[in-house]
């Protein structure tokens, strides 16, 4: 099921434009109040299931339309799932693309843009609006202070005045690195081991444009200190910017995604991209979750190595169609 998240001030409100979006059988999956108004999370049922071979098993490999079938081949390598490739193709039916017999030049390119549709990205992550203070939150190792630094730099580029402040007294050396590289970006630098010593911090700090806000890494499996996590960010009203590695698998991105769902994710960040082929399988958890992404991390260099997430880019990487033929 292909879930869309919807907000708005209203609960009445977020439901008819849920019927708008998602028609009148929109299957509401889940509703609560976030600092705007109200979130509603829903998706359409799931188209009719694929077939099965005798044994059970799903047979994929004979199930698209000819025309769709290279496009579809190339996507499944990069990691997307069966359930966005459908959704590309059957928006592809309603077009003028011939489906029936490989070839058509126009195919691609109609893909891509399909696909890219899909891909909500979050440019705000890289402003003030909505995500003035903005806590960087997920797994362990996945660079959520390399992120952090990256996005810190980039700010205090472009003339921001930017804060940061941390959390993590949990990892060895973890206040150490970031205060060093605070010290190095010459900006502002709280330790917080409070909710109280993260709203001083935002107090002491109130000129910045930007307060970044690094977390302890949090395993989606012992989900025990993540309410905490969740009671103090929404007691600053920080925005939450989840990291996932890029190289997750599915099944484990959909771990991460429902374990920090409840700190309401406002962006995904796609880290570690350079380091897997198969980035489509966390992408597509996302997508499929309709979350927003926001960036894609390729590599270790503060602050070179971050990308704005472009639905195009990543379309075209997916179907590996050239550049030139995606959307722009
Ligand atoms: N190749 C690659 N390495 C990365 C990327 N982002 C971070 N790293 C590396 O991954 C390692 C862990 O990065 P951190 O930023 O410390 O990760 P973290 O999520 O803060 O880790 P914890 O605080 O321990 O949970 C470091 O060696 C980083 O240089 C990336 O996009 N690509
Ligand atoms: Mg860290």
């Amino acid at each position: 099921m292909l879930l869309k998240r919807i907000e708005a001030k209203t609960l009445p409100e977020a439901i008819e434009r849920v019927r708008a979006e998602c028609g009148a059988d929109a299957l509401v999956v889940e509703t609560r109040p976030t600092r705007n108004g109200y979130l509603v999370v829903a998706g359409k049922q799931e188209p009719e299931a694929p077939p099965r071979d005798q044994a059970g098993s799903t047979t994929f490999l004979s199930k698209w339309t000819k025309g769709f079938r290279p496009l579809a081949d190339k996507a499944t390598d990069f990691g997307l799932s069966q359930t966005i490739l459908r959704a590309v193709e059957k928006a592809l039916l309603g077009t003028r693309v011939e489906l029936s017999r490989p070839g058509d030049p126009a195919l691609p390119n109609l893909a891509c843009r399909v696909l890219a549709a899909l891909i909500h990205d979050e440019p705000r992550v890289e402003s003030s609006d909505g995500f003035q203070t903005l806590a960087l939150v997920g797994p362990t190792g996945v660079g959520k202070t390399t992120t952090l630094a990256k996005l810190a730099a980039r700010a205090k580029e472009r003339g921001e005045r930017v804060a940061i402040i941390t959390l993590d007294t949990y990892r060895m050396a973890a206040v150490e690195q970031l205060r060093a590289f605070a010290e190095l970006l010459d900006v502002p630098f709280s330790v917080a081991l409070s909710t109280n010593d993260v709203r001083r911090a935002i107090d002491d700090n109130i000129q910045a444009d930007r307060i970044f806000i690094d977390t302890t890494g949090k395993s989606p499996r012992s989900r025990g200190s993540l309410p905490m996590l969740e009671r103090t960010l929404r007691n600053v009203g920080a925005s939450t910017l989840l990291c996932l590695a890029a190289g997750t698998r599915a099944r484990d991105s959909r771990l991460v995604l429902d374990a920090y769902e409840p700190l309401g994710i406002d962006a995904v960040c796609l880290t570690k991209w350079d380091e897997t082929c198969a980035p489509g399988e966390s992408l597509a958890t996302v997508v499929e979750q309709g979350l927003r992404l926001s960036h894609l991390c390729v590599g270790q260099e503060v602050p070179a190595d971050i990308l704005a997430a472009d639905g195009g880019q990543i379309a075209a990487a997916a179907f590996d169609c050239e550049p030139s033929e995606a959307p722009a």
